[in-house]
């Protein structure tokens, strides 16, 4: 049979969550099953979008603004409630927080027992759906502190080692899954006809250097001078090329893949820049650290900052080592 599944070993993502887990104890399950959830509100979401354009509802805006300011899309609404759906009756879970509401959703029939909480951006990059270009969907799984018995979510303001897992859907040509759970970072392709994400690399790791640079080059004057000088070394020096599609998703996957560095700084109007900590940068952070990579807000670590409230934004210059620490020198030696 002219099949190359056959010629793999097919490792299913649900199985290769479980192998990673071995050394969770107890918890396995658990998470197992979180990633299994996660895995179906990514199809769910990937089966939507593909169909973009031939279903009513699926393209435009809702008319509706979010916590953020940002016009509300109905693929954003439809998302966001995939999510909450899916984890409605798994037990695991007792809070989702996302990009799309103000505050966390509670599920009070998995409280306390759900001992763990979701953060989410359901679709990001949102501007790309309309045109037919991809999106991503971006996750963190963390383990909820006490019971937030006043509801204010306050213990998931702390630092991004506190991620037990993050990871990202890509809905591109092919809807791809990369998570790590502390070990390494793995990505699997969704073979639509099985309706199973397939594996397809382990272990992924990082150029230390690479050609690439993505960032939204029109805030320019917006940016500190140290930024514009870093731009401005790019420019003189051979070896890099610029790509940038809008959608924070995909062009961190291009740079995981091929090196390089993703830059969203702080302007003048917006010192912490656009992306938010808890359920942007910070997942997509320790994604790339787990690959070998690097990702700061220009001096300190992201990981290590502690937001100050749940939608909190920061500056992010995340990907290989060598392109990130040129950056942070260009801002330490100015
Ligand atoms: P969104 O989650 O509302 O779509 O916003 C986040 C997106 C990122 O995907 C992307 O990197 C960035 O915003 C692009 O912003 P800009 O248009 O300012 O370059
Ligand atoms: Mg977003």
């Amino acid at each position: 049979i002219p099949d190359s599944l056959l010629d793999r070993d097919c490792t299913t993502l649900s199985r290769h969550v479980l192998q990673q887990l071995n050394s969770f104890g107890a918890d396995a399950q658990d998470l197992s099953a979180i990633m299994n959830r996660i895995a179906l509100a990514g199809k769910l979401i990937a089966r939507r979008l593909s169909r973009a354009g031939l279903m009513a509802d699926v393209l435009g805006f809702t008319g509706e603004t979010n916590v953020q300011g940002e016009s509300v899309k109905k693929m954003d609404v439809f998302a966001n409630d995939v999510f909450i759906s899916v984890f409605k009756q798994s037990g695991l879970v007792c809070r989702l927080a996302s990009e799309e509401m103000e505050n966390p959703y509670y599920i009070p029939e998995n409280c306390p027992i759900g001992r763990y909480t979701l953060l989410y951006d359901p679709i990001d990059g949102s501007s790309n759906v309309d045109i037919n270009l991809n999106v991503g969907s971006i996750f963190a799984i963390r383990q909820q502190q006490g019971e937030d018995l006043d509801g204010s979510a306050s213990d998931l303001l702390t630092n991004g080692d506190q991620q037990i897992a993050a990871g990202y859907i890509l809905y591109g040509p092919s809807t791809i899954l990369v998570y790590s759970l502390g070990s390494g970072v793995h990505s699997f392709i969704l073979d639509p006809s099985l309706g199973e994400f397939i594996l397809a690399q382990e272990n992924i790791r990082i150029p230390d250097h690479g050609p690439i640079y993505s960032t939204n080059e029109g805030n320019f004057w917006q940016w500190d001078e140290p930024l514009r000088d870093y731009t401005r070394y790019v420019h003189r020096h051979e070896g890099y090329t610029a790509r940038y599609s809008g959608a924070l998703v995909g062009d961190i996957h291009r740079i995981l893949m091929q090196g390089g560095v993703f830059l969203y700084p702080g302007t003048e109007k917006n010192p912490d820049g656009k992306l938010r900590l808890l359920y942007e940068t910070a997942p997509l952070g320790f994604l790339v650290e787990q690959a070998g990579g690097r990702a700061s807000d220009g001096q300190k670590r992201l990981l290590d900052l502690i937001p100050a409230k749940l939608h909190q934004r920061t500056p992010a210059i995340i990907g290989s080592v060598e392109d990130v620490k040129l950056v942070e020198s260009f801002i330490s030696d100015h």
